[in-house]
């Protein structure tokens, strides 16, 4: 299948916040179907059509996923990890505040390894409002401090999950495209 852009997006953010359910559902549309535990890196490809209403035209975009497992561990894979990476979904927790209080340290990482390149900001687990103990309004507020879109997500049911991955893909074509001027 032939393409118009190859970009390569991480999925950062704590161990168990749903980084690797956030990516499956959106690449397979399974949720809990049996896969490898995610071992240092690992990536999925998704093509995606983003069209661009202003220029009227559809761009084919191929979309190369890097998801990463107990990176904590594994630091020196690291910078290999975000080598190249053109956009970034940063994901904390809606049922675990410790991953909302890390997002500095991930959100710093992306600065240090890729610059300023465009990220959107997860609360996932949308579908466990028992158990949410970050609130809608705290996310918000933290992407609104950053300029950066803001969605919660469930990997379970679905929900806003083609959209957190077509913002991204939109805002790097957007970028991309202002480069090549
Ligand atoms: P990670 O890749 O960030 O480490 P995983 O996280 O995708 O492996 O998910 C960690 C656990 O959270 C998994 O449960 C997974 O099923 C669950 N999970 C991920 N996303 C969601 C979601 O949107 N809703 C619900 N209810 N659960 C989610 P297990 O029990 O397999 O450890
Ligand atoms: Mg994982």
């Amino acid at each position: 299948m032939t393409f118009d852009y190859l970009f390569k997006v991480i999925v950062v953010g704590d161990g168990a916040v749903g980084k690797t359910s956030l990516t499956r559902k959106f690449t397979t549309g399974q949720f809990r179907e049996s896969y490898k535990m995610t071992i240092g890196v690992d990536f999925s490809i998704k093509i995606l059509k983003i069209s661009q209403e202003s220029k009227s035209k559809i761009s084919t975009v191929k979309l190369q996923i890097w998801d990463t497992g107990g990176q904590e561990r594994f630091s020196y894979v690291r910078p290999l990890y975000y080598r190249g990476a053109l956009g970034a979904l940063c994901c904390y927790d809606i049922t675990n505040r410790k991953s909302f209080q890390n997002l500095p340290k991930w959100f710093g990482d992306i600065e240090k390894h890729c610059g300023n390149i465009p990220s959107i900001l997860i609360g996932t687990k949308k579908d466990l409002e028992e158990l949410r103990v970050v609130g809608v309004d705290e996310g918000q507020s933290f992407a609104d401090e950053r300029g950066i879109p803001f969605f919660e997500t469930s990997a379970k049911d679905g929900l806003h999950v083609e959209d957190t991955f077509t913002q991204l893909t939109e805002q790097i074509v957007i970028d991309v495209e202002a480069l090549e001027l």
